[in-house]
């Protein structure tokens, strides 16, 4: 792995912000593909500081730390992916389900999105069914996503998929659902329309979803 993605790594994992900015400073300005620097340094950090935290060698509020540089992390590299074209692929609305808060992953989807020429209006986390159904009458979206990173919060996608039935939405929306704990048979269990596994599968299937 080049240097610059190990320091980058170390940074987030050791919670080191004063290397962290001018690491990912200098990796920008050497060129390096964004994917990379979010994959290898900033994602593959979060990864090891979740092994810690299940050990019990860090805690929350450690965790919290390598969670913040992680953010300031993604919005040096933002303006090298967002942007996208002037004619929008259709609108996704996104969010975290209830319970969780977790949003890191669900914000480099939404990075991916709006890179890949998507409108995105991000709900933000902790999402009750009731404002997905109220978002959804009022914007008209192409796709809801939904993201969930707790095992406990899981059950929250079924439940606004079935809100999305009771109202009369669902055959006008595509449900994709995404995030560590989920995989594509728990998709297709609550009746979810696709699952991506990450932010680049999720730009896939977003396109997907709406040449469907
Ligand atoms: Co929490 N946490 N956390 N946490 N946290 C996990 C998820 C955990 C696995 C850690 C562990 O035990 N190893 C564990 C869950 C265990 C379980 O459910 N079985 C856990 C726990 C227990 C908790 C608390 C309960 C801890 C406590 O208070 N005792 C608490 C819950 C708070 C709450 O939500 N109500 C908590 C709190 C926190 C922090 C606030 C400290 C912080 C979150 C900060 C934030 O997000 N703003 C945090 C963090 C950082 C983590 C870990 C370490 C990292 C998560 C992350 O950002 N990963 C995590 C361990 C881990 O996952 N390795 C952990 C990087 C991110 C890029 O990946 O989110 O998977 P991910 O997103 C990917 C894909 O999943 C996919 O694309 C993304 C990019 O490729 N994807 C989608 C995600 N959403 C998608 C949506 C899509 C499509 C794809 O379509 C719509």
């Amino acid at each position: 792995m080049h240097e610059l993605l190990i320091k980058i790594n170390d940074a987030v994992q050791k919670r080191q912000q004063a290397e962290l900015v001018p690491s990912i400073e200098a990796a920008i300005e050497a060129g390096l593909n964004p994917k990379a620097i979010i994959d290898d340094g900033l994602i593959a950090a979060m990864d090891v500081v979740g092994s810690e935290f299940s050990d019990g060698i860090i805690f929350v509020p450690e965790m919290l730390v390598s969670a913040m540089l992680m953010k300031q992390g993604l919005k040096l590299i933002k303006p090298l992916i967002a942007g996208g074209s002037d004619e929008k692929k259709g609108k996704v609305l996104i969010g975290t389900v209830k319970g969780d808060l977790h949003d890191i992953g669900k914000n480099i989807v939404v990075m991916l999105l709006e890179g890949a020429g998507f409108e995105v209006v991000d709900l933000g986390v902790d999402l009750s069914v009731d404002q997905v159904v109220k978002k959804v009458a009022e914007l008209k979206p192409q796709i809801v996503g939904l993201s969930a990173l707790l095992t406990t919060t899981m059950p929250e996608m079924q439940k606004t998929i079935a809100a999305l039935t009771e109202s009369g939405f669902r055959d006008q929306v595509k449900v994709m659902v995404g995030g560590a704990p989920l995989n594509q048979a728990f998709a297709d269990s609550i009746g979810a329309d696709g699952y991506a596994k990450d932010a680049a599968e999720a730009v896939s299937l977003a396109r997907r979803m709406v040449s469907a």
